[in-house]
């Protein structure tokens, strides 16, 4: 033995809804999974950087920087990169085409070792189909836990203007019986997009909800993201699908592993 991790590997790997540039970010558990696990294609199915959060101000830590090198270094190693880009990095899908292992498409279709056709894109484009998508798509943004500690807040206001006391919690529990409809909605309707692409089944993101379920005669995958579950779906040599779960307290090593500090070629990008 030499002592080294022996990393894991798989045919094939999804990773959506990373938020690069977001505090809501778990950059720390994303660099861990990309440390432990080799794969031969590697799919980042959208919403990598999130460029609307950028516009409101500047936040990139340097794990931030050490994900964007870790994925470029997968490539330098011979993992095929596809690039998908979601709604919060829709910028990048001007710039289709090959870029050495990185390669930029709208959409695309995964052939797994079985032989089953899967239709790869984020599912922003289902947007004007199923309405409150955009409302839950900035759900991961404000923590349940948050919201009961403003509870008291909104009935102290209530109170003042008159108004009978209003449970939050209700509220919120409703709310959530109109997103299970809603996720629900979304599978459905993103099953029946992926038809015309005569296709075993759908592979996306854009709704931070981790799913492998058959929907009809077609098996919807949703990998999640690395926001609040911290999901990664992948494709063993075998053909078999899995959905891997991540711990999202890991924090990010601020100094390089090893193998990266021995490589003079690692140079981080100043923004
Ligand atoms: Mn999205």
């Amino acid at each position: 033995m030499c002592g080294s991790k022996m990393s894991t590997t798989y045919r094939t790997a999804w990773i959506s809804d990373v938020h690069l540039g977001t505090r809501g970010c778990k950059a720390g558990a994303l660099l861990e999974f990309l440390r432990e696990t080799e794969f031969e294609t590697l799919y980042l199915v959208g919403d990598l950087i999130d460029i609307w959060s950028l516009r409101r101000g500047i936040y990139w830590p340097q794990a931030h920087n050490d994900v964007i090198q870790k994925l470029l270094r997968k490539g330098r190693k011979g993992t095929e990169i596809i690039y998908i880009p979601g709604n919060h990095d829709e910028f990048i899908s001007e710039f289709l085409g090959h870029y050495g292992s990185v390669t930029i498409r709208k959409n695309a279709i995964h052939m797994t070792a079985e032989g089953r056709r899967l239709l790869v894109m984020h599912g922003h484009e289902l947007d004007n189909v199923v309405q409150h998508l955009g409302w839950l798509a900035h759900l991961g943004d404000i923590g349940y836990v948050t919201l009961m500690r403003c509870n008291w807040l909104v009935n102290f206001v209530r109170r003042i203007m008159g108004l009978g006391h209003w449970s939050l919690s209700a509220y919120v529990k409703a709310e959530v019986k109109n997103v299970v409809n809603f996720i629900g909605k979304f599978e459905e309707s993103i099953v029946r997009y992926a038809k015309d692409y005569n296709v075993d089944g759908v592979l996306c993101g854009h709704i931070h909800t981790a799913a492998m379920r058959m929907v009809g005669d077609n098996t919807y995958y949703n990998c999640g993201d690395w926001v609040e579950s911290c999901t990664a779906m992948v494709e063993h040599h075998d053909g078999k699908m899995e959905l891997l779960f991540f711990d999202p307290t890991v924090s990010a090593t601020p100094t390089l592993n090893e193998e990266e500090e021995k490589h003079p070629d690692y140079q981080p990008v100043l923004l």
